[in-house]
């Protein structure tokens, strides 16, 4: 028989923590709303729903109809499920308060509704990313949404693409489930994914490269000379980064965005983007980093914060940490 992602989660829920339906409640707002948004992705320039809406988000960034559709969707499926406290969305300045009592209002989530925006017209694979946080008990609900992302209790994302694909954590290894439009459901296909230990290829916007810092151009520059373990590299860039990301964790190897000079202090979002992708790479065996630290341990101190993320195999991740520690001790031996 199938497996969908509310059945998993239920079994899974047996050895871990989250042990109530309320969880598998919450996913199911989560799938539902992706499979709306799914639903008019696949219909393309045959809706409505392609081009820009011709408004402004809190990043400055022209909205996309289909960024708006996804968000009100999200915000519609989840808000009317109880254990909700608060919604974070990238859409939204300020966090949304769906239920302020801390005996019932357990849980946060947060949101990129409609991740990369520039391949919407273009037929090009796109993603929605969510990071689930646990309301901290005698905590203002605002602390409890800059929560260091060691302590998400689930994460997951959905790419739309030439299929669906749900992929989750609860913190139990990975688990990757495809979208049956026969049925309507999301289906397991693959149980504790793992990233394999190196990999063939990195990803990144090399136009920026002449404005990272040195560490990041000495690193692509090694793997471009196969110096890593010997291994030859390639390059795959799609420019959404839950694309990117799922390559990655199937396939291994490296997705950076490094501090540019247009973004000093990285470019994606720390708490929609960074977090729970971090905690689906660490759980599939790989790691994440900002450069210096492991993301997962990065106090947020706002919603919409920035990071710069090199996230994937360990054998990469590995190396450009090392590369931008022994940056940091030439400098300190110069001073
Ligand atoms: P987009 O701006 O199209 O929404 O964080 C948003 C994001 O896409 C990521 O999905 C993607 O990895 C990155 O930005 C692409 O940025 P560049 O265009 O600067 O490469």
């Amino acid at each position: 028989m199938i497996t969908t992602v509310q059945t998993h989660i239920r079994h899974q829920q047996q050895n871990f923590a989250e042990a109530s339906g309320t969880f598998s409640w919450l996913l199911s707002g989560l799938t539902l709303a992706t499979k709306m948004v799914e639903a008019k992705i696949r219909l393309g320039g045959l809706s409505d729903a392609l081009g820009a809406k011709g408004s402004v988000n809190v990043q400055g960034e022209v909205q996309q109809k289909l960024d708006v559709y996804a968000n009100e969707t999200l915000l519609h499926t989840l808000g009317g499920r109880d254990a909700v406290a608060a919604l974070v969305s990238e859409e939204n300045e300020e966090p949304i308060i769906i239920n302020a009592d801390p005996d019932s209002g357990k849980y946060i989530i947060v949101f990129d509704p409609l991740d990369g925006s520039s391949n919407i017209d273009v037929n090009v694979n796109v993603g929605t990313i969510f990071s689930i946080l646990k309301r901290t008990p005698g905590q203002p609900l605002e602390a409890s949404i800059l929560q260091p992302g060691h302590q998400q209790v689930a994460a997951g994302y959905v790419v739309y693409g030439p299929s669906t694909v749900f992929v989750y954590t609860a913190g139990n290894g990975v688990h990757g489930f495809t979208l049956d439009p026969a049925i309507g459901a999301f289906v397991l296909t693959s149980e504790q994914m793992r990233m394999p230990e190196q990999g063939p290829y990195y990803s990144t916007n090399e136009a920026n490269e002449t404005t990272w810092p040195l560490p990041y151009r000495q690193f692509i520059n090694r793997l471009r000379r196969g110096q890593l373990n010997g291994k030859t590299y390639s390059s795959r860039y799609i420019g959404s980064l839950v694309a990117d990301f799922h390559r990655t964790l199937l396939k291994g190897g490296v997705f950076l965005y490094p501090p540019t000079d247009k973004s000093p202090q990285g470019k994606l979002r720390l708490l929609y983007e960074a977090n729970p992708l971090s905690f689906i790479a660490e759980q599939a065996g790989g790691a994440a980093i900002d450069g210096t630290q492991r993301i997962l341990d990065l106090q947020p101190a706002s919603i919409h914060q920035r990071t710069s993320l090199v996230v994937g195999s360990r054998a990469e991740v590995d190396a450009l940490h090392a590369l931008v520690q022994k940056e940091a001790a030439d400098e300190k031996k110069e001073s």
